[in-house]
């Protein structure tokens, strides 16, 4: 098994200092109705590996919890499949696991498109401005291959090798002391 977590490297929406996306500390503002595109997250994963596990870590909070609903999106290839984050008022990490979000596929996490998309609800009487805020997104992939990793490779040829030398090493030996003691009854 191997597990990759990447973040995205390109931003584009309609919410308020995307940038922020890319910077810890630093909020990018949610927008009512409105969605915020994040890509490029740079996986490559093996084309013949199996995806296992896939989960969103966000870093933020929502100013009014029990309004906001902020979604993370998922293109699966034909349309955008989300789950919602539930953020709360805290600044905290929110982890969800979107295994069973979408049909998991090496090409689409090495294509990742996501959004970010927040509603707010419409509350009879006062109420007051509010949007969730987001430091940062990360996804997190565990996948599993067919084959044996180069590094796995390396190890069991390396392992082989030893063997061999060991091996080789002691027949050299036992080949001395019988030369030795074929000399010595030769002496006799
Ligand atoms: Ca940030």
């Amino acid at each position: 098994m191997t597990t990759v977590t990447k973040r995205p490297g390109y931003t584009e929406g309609g919410w308020t200092n995307p940038e922020n996306l890319f910077e810890d500390g630093k909020y990018c503002v949610g927008v009512d109705q409105t969605w915020q595109k994040l890509t490029e997250y740079g996986f490559s994963i093996p084309s013949d590996a199996t995806i296992t596990k896939v989960v969103v870590r966000i870093k933020g909070y929502e100013t009014s919890p029990e309004n906001d609903y902020t979604y993370f999106d998922v293109w699966d290839g034909t349309e955008w499949k989300s789950r919602e984050i539930p953020l709360e008022s805290i600044d905290q990490v929110v982890e969800v696991d979107i295994t069973d979000l979408i049909s998991w596929s090496p090409e689409i996490l090495n294509n990742l498109e996501t959004r970010l998309h927040y509603l707010h609800t419409i509350t009879v009487g006062f109420q007051k401005k509010s949007s969730p805020y987001v430091d940062y997104v990360e996804v997190e992939a565990t996948y599993s291959t067919p084959y044996p990793t180069t590094q796995e490779t390396t190890q069991i040829m390396m392992q082989g090798l030893e063997q061999f030398m060991s091996m080789m090493f002691m027949f050299m030996f036992m080949m001395m002391i019988m030369s030795m003691m074929t000399a010595l009854m030769g002496a006799m």
